[in-house]
């Protein structure tokens, strides 16, 4: 498998740690969001994906895969060891739903497409952006604090896709200097996954094309 993936886009950083936790191994393709107006728009590229965002996964028979979820969902199904998936059904809703709110509700708002449409387009300054960021970052986090448990990961000993969701989240989040001291849920994951090393493996500072 070939995966095509940027070091800090948070989308390739949730198929990454899918990978680390199920112990398999993918080619990586580096593809810049920034230098050269964003290797995304290349054409060479837009055929790979023609939504021109990471992640990419080009599997053996040469099939692509695009969007996160839908990427995290075939490898769930056709490498289910270890589960990040419940087997019970309405586990599976839970851990579902918090993965539904950092990738629908809230990774869209703060994605550089849409914020530099607030600013070259709205014509927004630097810290209305960044307060836009902070809104909905946090909106979404409280919801999540609301939602998980007291111990372990978001939903107990074992991460579940919540936790493949909830990190790259929180290190967007850091990344922005959004507060999050009034999550200590949130931080208690953070800091359990900070200590794992396929959570490890997967962040961007540890990624080859990090900067
Ligand atoms: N919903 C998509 C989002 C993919 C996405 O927006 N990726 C960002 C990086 S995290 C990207 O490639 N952005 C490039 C751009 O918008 O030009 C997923 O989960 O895969």
């Amino acid at each position: 498998m070939k995966l095509y993936t940027y070091w800090r886009s948070t989308s390739s950083y949730r198929v990454r740690i899918a990978f680390a936790l199920k112990k398999l191994e993918a080619e990586q393709a580096f593809v810049h969001l920034v230098r050269n107006g964003g290797e995304q728009n290349a054409s060479s590229y837009r055929a790979i994906n023609p939504q021109g965002r990471v992640p990419a996964l080009e599997l053996d028979d040469g099939s692509i895969l695009i969007q996160s979820p839908a990427i995290l969902e075939y490898l769930e199904e056709i490498y289910p060891t270890p589960a990040l998936l419940p087997s019970d059904p309405l586990a599976r809703a839970k851990v579902r739903a918090v993965a539904s709110i950092i990738g629908c509700d809230v990774h869209p708002l703060h994605n550089v497409g849409p914020l530099n449409h607030l600013r070259k387009v709205v014509g927004r300054s630097e810290p209305e952006v960044t307060a836009w960021i902070a809104a909905w970052v946090g909106q979404g986090l409280s919801t999540v604090e609301a939602l998980i448990g007291n111990e372990g990961f978001c939903f107990g000993p074992e991460p579940t896709l919540a936790d493949v969701f909830l990190l790259p989240q929180l290190y967007a989040a850091r990344r922005f200097a959004v507060p999050l001291e009034a999550y200590p849920r949130i931080l208690r994951v953070e800091k359990v996954a900070g200590e794992h090393p396929a959570f490890l493996s997967a962040h961007p500072a540890n990624q080859p094309d990090a900067e």
